[in-house]
């Protein structure tokens, strides 16, 4: 095949209706700072989500900076390596301490089963991931947060929309930070938000990404400016009518995947998770190179050459990167080195076709044939 297919593509909605919800801001130019676009759609997307509170802000990182900052925490954090570096980051640009905690083989989420070894007297939060739309164990989470006293940020980045036994997944913790990056099932183009219960948490989050501005003549915090614009909240409105149809269709890219990998030896599938109704965020792969025949870094190689431009989410582990890994011993969180080492998320968007798909299972399948001679 000639064209190349990435990891994922923008989902967009047509010109014209793009078009026609930006008209109205050549009128008002009102372009940003709470515009009438913004306010439509936090509304929406409360309802969508199914949570009481949101707000809007400029991206996903931003979402978890502002909220361990409206949280005042202080000390460590126990967090997981597997994941994009956002999630570690937030918590260093917070002057706070992640402590990585090992991630379940099965869903890669964080292993409730290891938390409380980590706990300290200096831990105040757990921040897990759920991480390419699979929902943590949210309620042995919630029981050692409550029984140490320690709040619980979710990075649901890669979530939206999704529901864990029928309650929307943005509901759990503390607080949820959500992306709304040009790659994500729903998006802004640049975007993210934060869900909470707690009304005052939420307000803090809307001064501390507006400069901490409480009035025209106050300010109250020492906040950033992390506000979307209207430009991006216009996308959302746009992108919000059709995510459903866009996550039935990466429903049956992830099924036509499913129905070829399968059964194949030495490849492990995302987990179906039961009760969860899952948006189909990624596709990871777990390569076991002895059972397969050849390893992931082979695999990723022949798909280039095809054109097929898989990711390797999420290598390095944070623990491992350039900035981190003079901290941390990688070697404390085994099954998310393991994973890192043998993960391969394959293209996944609303609009792959199918056929592409076989394509894909394909060239993998007789990369493998070929390297088993
Ligand atoms: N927490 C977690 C767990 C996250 O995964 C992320 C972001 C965050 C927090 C932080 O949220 P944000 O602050 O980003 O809202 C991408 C995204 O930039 C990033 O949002 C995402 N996670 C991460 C997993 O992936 P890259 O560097 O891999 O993206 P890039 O530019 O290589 O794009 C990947 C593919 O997407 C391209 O091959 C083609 C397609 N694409 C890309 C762009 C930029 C499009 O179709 N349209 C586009 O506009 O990081």
């Amino acid at each position: 095949m000639d064209k190349d297919i990435l990891v994922t593509r923008s989902s967009m909605p047509s010109f014209n209706e793009y078009c026609d919800e930006i008209k109205d801001l050549w009128q008002s130019r009102w372009l940003t700072n709470n515009g009438s676009k913004h306010q439509q759609l936090i509304e929406q997307l409360k309802k969508y989500l199914g949570v009481k509170n949101l707000d809007l802000v400029v991206n996903g990182h931003a979402a978890l900076e502002l909220s361990l900052a409206a949280l005042g925490l202080k000390g460590e954090v126990i967090t997981t390596p597997f994941t994009f570096i956002s999630t570690t980051h937030a918590i260093v640009r917070n002057g706070l301490t992640p402590v990585f905690c090992d991630v379940k083989p099965d869903d890669f989420t964080m292993d409730p089963e290891k938390i409380e070894e980590l706990i300290t007297e200096r831990t105040c939060a757990i921040m897990p991931v759920h991480v390419y739309g699979n929902v943590c164990d949210v309620k042995a989470i919630q029981q050692i947060a409550d029984k140490h006293h320690l709040k619980v940020i979710y990075d649901a980045a890669h979530a939206f929309g999704e529901t864990c036994q029928g309650q929307g997944v943005m509901n759990y913790g503390d607080a949820s930070c959500i992306s709304f990056h040009a790659t994500k099932v729903f998006h802004t183009i640049e975007g993210g938000a934060v869900c909470t219960k707690d009304p005052d948490l939420i307000r803090k989050i809307s001064l501390l990404k507006d400069f901490g501005i409480e009035s025209p003549e106050d300010v109250e915090l020492v906040g950033a400016n992390a506000k979307m614009n209207e430009f991006c909240a216009a996308m959302g409105l746009c992108n919000l009518r059709h995510v459903d149809q866009e996550i039935q269709k990466r429903k049956s890219v992830a099924e036509r995947y499913r129905s070829h990998l399968s059964h194949v030896p030495g490849l492990q599938l995302n987990v179906l998770q039961t009760g969860v109704q899952s948006n189909y965020a990624y596709f990871p792969v777990i390569v076991d190179p002895e059972t397969f025949g050849m390893n992931r870094d082979e695999l990723f190689e022949v798909l280039s050459t095809h054109h097929i431009h898989a990711r390797k989410y999420f290598y390095p582990i944070s623990s491992e990167c350039a900035c981190y890994r003079d901290r941390y011993d990688s070697s404390l969180t085994p099954v998310a080195l393991m994973l890192s080492r043998r993960v391969l998320t394959l293209p996944l968007y609303a609009d792959l076709a199918l056929e592409d798909v076989d394509f894909i299972c394909d060239v993998i399948l007789h990369a493998r044939d070929a390297y088993k001679r």
